[in-house]
């Protein structure tokens, strides 16, 4: 069962590093022959998105979209890396079931929110707590850790380059590339 093109669903908290782990990885996969495209806020929440806030049913609904645009994309022939919070076990199997068995691998970006809420770099968690943002993951919104991700990996424990270097030895292992 070999696939060229998949979806890495990347889920996790706000400051889990997500996006970061995601476009390193996306580099590392680009020296090594393989094209791929990272979906993350600053393409989709700011453009596609950009009508969605962040209360249950905005949530859903955006990642309904992007399940349906990384759909596209494996279509396409593509390697999509989707960082997203997605904080719904639901929302995310939804999208796992747009695609074929082994095409959707679910990255589960571990960390505690004590250690997302220290590295708060854009002070977000700051103003959840003294509710200027209401709805807030991890705060005042639930984050459903997934159940069987495809992988984890402990972004609390581990460096992002450490993070990224399990990500391939996985992609490798299991023929992915
Ligand atoms: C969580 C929020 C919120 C609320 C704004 N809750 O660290 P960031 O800034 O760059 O990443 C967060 C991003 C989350 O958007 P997602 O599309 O990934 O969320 S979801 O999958 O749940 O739809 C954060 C910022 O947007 N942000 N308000 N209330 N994160």
């Amino acid at each position: 069962n070999h696939h060229h093109s998949f979806i890495l669903w990347f889920t996790g908290l706000s400051a889990s590093g997500k996006s970061s782990i995601a476009n390193s990885l996306a580099r590392r996969l680009f020296e090594q022959g393989n094209q791929s495209f990272v979906l993350d806020g600053d393409n989709i929440r700011h453009g596609l998105n950009k009508d969605l806030g962040f209360d249950e049913d905005s949530r859903k609904e955006n990642i309904r979209r992007i399940g349906e645009v990384s759909k596209l994309f494996v279509e396409s022939g593509q390697i999509v890396l989707t960082a997203f919070i997605s904080p719904y076990k639901e929302d995310r199997n939804v999208v796992r079931s747009l695609v074929e068995e082994g095409e959707f691998i679910e990255v589960y970006v571990k960390c505690s929110v004590e250690e997302c809420e220290r590295r708060d770099p854009k002070g977000l968690y700051e103003k959840a707590r003294k509710n200027e943002i209401k709805n807030f993951t991890g705060i005042s919104a639930p984050y459903e850790a997934p159940d069987n991700p495809e992988i984890v990996v402990d972004s609390e424990q581990y460096s992002i380059e450490e993070c990224t270097e399990q990500l391939i030895n996985f992609l490798v292992e299991k023929g992915y590339i």
